[in-house]
């Protein structure tokens, strides 16, 4: 057998490069995708293929490519790294059977991934990551997958190279207000924290006439010895560039583009949340779009809020944005977010898009001519103020086991406040207390990692719920 068992996360399969996640492995995934999609009756439409910033990702690709040739399935293959809101929109504009990005998206330099998105471009659901998971673990126990060499793959026309980057830069300008973002005149500061959103975003800003100042902006399969994850330590150095110069706004993508970062003009970190509610506030009052918003279980209720106040729906789905995803290709949202820093809008990809949601906030920092800590002020005056915090435990497997038999025992009273009520889903359970407050502990399907997840009206509150929550998990 090749390896332990292949399991897919909260977004496609990840691994350790070398222990995990090997050639071997990623053929036998590969299989098994052209097998579902061979069952699914879509085989003849090609898959759209692209890799990220990573170690030996190009290799890998061409890995699956070679795979899908010899069962028969055309491939377009990007002639760069690319973003995953890339190959999701080129999907649904080459009506493709689905895509495979080689991506570990944010996790550290020593994994990688694969994203395997569906005939309607967004992330494949759970019952279709089931299927390709139970079909690669059969084939781990067999020695039958199919491969040919790239010559002959393309020999035999299965392989066509493709600038995936052209027709969705283009497509952005529909999308975006170039025009009020080119009559700000922002300067703006980027990281591109070395991953796949060179020349998309810092291209578009500079399309629009903003003055660009980038950082990170080359290959470093090793990141910088970090994640690709814009978080607020991640981006202390964008936040240090920003404080030596004068800047409209800080951005940053990780490394497969698809979640975003955020940074006022003093270089202050905007956490996704709040990002997120300011992006749905300002979508609601500069766009004339029907539909409601959603956002997962973990995300802020700031997007209730908001909501609220533009009277449109709410739906909250499971974390993963293919749930996002789905709704938007139902026709029910104009706006989907995730505290993961993740959004997409109506009429654009049902994935997450950290290019299109940067480019948003430099439309709306040029509209609003404010800095986000007063549309933060403004806002929380408008809807109340809802501060949320989230942090990570590492956990061992006793401290799983023992977690999830704390979590499973009725809990009466967290961080000295009655819990008023409780909702449990797949996602762990979230508890509701008597101030309104919340507090949520799930395992992460990405980190090996137990995120908490607080809300509350004052910094103190959180402080206090996120010391009740890591006692909780470390059983102290
Ligand atoms: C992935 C998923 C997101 C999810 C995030 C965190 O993001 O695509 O939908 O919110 O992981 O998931 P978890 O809390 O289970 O680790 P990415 O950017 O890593 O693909």
């Amino acid at each position: 057998m090749l390896g332990g068992k292949i399991t897919f996360g909260t977004s496609g399969w990840r691994g350790v490069i070398a222990d995990d996640f090997t050639v071997d492995r990623v053929r036998v995934v590969t299989q098994a995708i052209a097998d579902h999609i061979t069952e699914q009756g879509l085989k003849d439409r090609g898959m759209v293929v692209g890799y990220d910033t990573r170690f030996l990702s190009e290799r890998f690709a061409e890995e699956a490519v070679k795979v899908l040739a010899a069962n028969g399935i055309r491939t377009y293959l990007s002639t760069r790294d690319a973003p995953t809101p890339v190959i999701s929109f080129e999907i649904i504009r080459k009506k493709a059977a689905g895509g495979i990005n080689v991506t570990a998206s944010h996790n550290p330099p020593e994994y990688s991934g694969l994203k395997f998105s569906s005939s309607w471009g967004g992330p494949a659901l759970p019952e279709a990551t089931l299927d390709i998971e139970s079909r690669a673990n059969t084939l781990l126990n067999k020695n039958s997958i199919l491969v040919i060499t790239l010559a002959e793959a393309k020999e035999k026309g299965l392989v066509e190279d493709v600038d995936l980057q052209k027709a969705y830069s283009d497509d952005l300008r529909k999308k975006i207000d170039i025009e009020s973002i080119r009559k700000g005149k922002l300067k703006v500061a980027v990281d591109l924290l070395y991953g796949t959103g060179k020349d998309y975003l810092d291209s578009a800003l500079r399309d629009a006439g903003c003055t660009v100042t980038v950082i990170h902006g080359h290959r470093d399969p090793l990141f910088g010895g970090r994640s690709p994850e814009p978080s607020e330590i991640n981006l202390a150095e964008l936040s240090a560039v920003m404080k030596k110069g004068k800047f409209d706004i800080g951005l940053a993508v990780d490394g497969d583009a698809d979640r975003f970062g955020i940074l006022d003009c003093d270089g202050t970190y905007v956490n996704p949340n709040q990002a997120l509610a300011l992006l749905l506030d300002y979508l609601c009052r500069t766009r004339t779009w029907n539909g409601g918003a959603a956002r997962s279980f973990a995300t802020t209720h700031l997007i209730d809020a908001v909501a609220k106040k533009h009277g449109i729906d709410v739906y909250e789905t499971g974390v993963g944005f293919k749930y996002i995803g789905d709704l938007l290709v139902q026709g029910k949202i104009m706006f989907g977010g995730e505290e993961s820093a993740g959004m997409t809008i109506k009429d654009h990809v049902p994935e997450k898009d950290g290019i299109v949601a940067c480019l948003l906030a430099a439309e709306m920092v040029a509209r609003e001519k404010r800095s986000v800590k007063d549309m933060l002020k403004r806002l929380y005056k408008d809807v109340g103020t809802i501060l949320n915090e989230r942090i990570n435990i590492r956990i061992t497997d006793t401290n799983r086991k023992e977690m999830a038999e704390r979590l499973s025992k009725p809990l009466t009273e967290i961080g000295g406040l009655r819990v008023k009520g409780k909702k449990t889903t797949a996602d762990g359970t979230k508890y509701m207390l008597e101030d309104d407050s919340w507090i949520l502990m799930r395992a992460s399907g990405t980190e090996p990692v137990v995120r908490v997840y607080v809300e509350a009206g004052s910094g103190e509150r959180i402080e206090e719920l996120v010391g009740a929550g890591r006692k909780f998990i470390l059983g102290q």
